[in-house]
């Protein structure tokens, strides 16, 4: 079975790492648009035509058997459209305020995501549908992707600046939303700034357990492993221009794990 996954940079890759773990038999082609990155920053219109054109292109050229949108910036907004494309499984990653609202003891949970993903109607609408009675302090943050992204590279993340980010949060929430792929990249790092104790709630298992399903795969538990990073490159070539869009799609870092 083939399975490609998708995101703006690194992030999709803590989904990766849940996916692989569960599913060691399954072949990955993992896809970062960083020729776009990051999307927290992207217009609806280009993020929608960009994930739709890319996604689409790959699942057919590998002949797919299921999508992994492992990213909610992308999935809080493109998931109805590309569902519409694809005759395969399209599976995304959407904040999981529910279960936090549902471990909260003291009614107060944290989402932390990108900019876009706090600001999206779609985010909105499940704070209403499932808050519970909880608060909900919401932290947008696209720095915090890209300290996850160096991290990766082999940089230490700044603890102070971090620190800084999560400032709304200190002494309040109890239960914390990683709402961004990045985040469980930097899950330490951010439990050590937040100097209280939280529950943390990253979907990457769950993600697993719904691709195992929907392939109808017989599962193992090994545990994640650590992914190798090959010549990731940036470029502005942030459009929605298709000739534009070709460039920037052959600049993409694309590699079969
Ligand atoms: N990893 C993406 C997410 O889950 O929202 C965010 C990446 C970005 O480009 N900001």
């Amino acid at each position: 079975k083939k399975v490609v996954i998708f995101d703006s940079g690194v992030g999709g890759l803590s989904v990766y790492q849940e996916i692989h773990a569960l599913l060691p038999q399954v072949q990955f082609i993992y896809a970062f648009d960083n020729a776009a990155f990051p999307y927290g920053e992207l217009d609806d219109a280009t993020l929608i035509k960009r994930t739709n054109y890319i996604v689409t292109l790959l699942a057919n050229q590998y002949q797919a058997d299921l999508v992994v949108i492992a990213c909610n910036t992308a999935s809080t907004i493109v998931l109805p459209s590309l569902r519409q494309q694809l005759t395969i499984p399209v599976v995304g990653v959407v904040p999981a305020i529910k279960p936090a609202a549902l471990i909260s003891q003291t009614k107060s949970i944290g989402l932390l995501a990108t900019p876009a993903t706090v600001n999206r109607a779609y985010t909105h609408q499940l704070v209403q549908q499932f808050a519970n009675g909880c608060e909900v302090k919401m932290i947008g943050s696209t720095r915090l992707v890209e300290m996850a992204e160096q991290k990766l590279r082999g940089k230490s993340v700044d603890m102070d600046e971090l620190a800084e980010i999560l400032a709304p949060w200190q002494g309040t929430v109890d239960s914390i939303i990683l709402g961004c792929t990045h985040f469980p990249l930097i899950k330490q790092e951010i439990l050590l700034a937040l100097r209280h104790q939280v529950n943390v709630i990253d979907s990457g298992k769950a993600i697993a357990k719904r691709v195992a399903l929907l392939l109808a795969l017989p599962t193992e538990v090994m545990s994640p492993i650590t992914p190798l990073i090959k010549n990731v490159t940036y470029s502005s070539a942030a459009t929605s221009d298709a000739a534009a869009l070709n460039k920037s799609l052959n600049e993409m870092q694309l590699d079969i794990i």
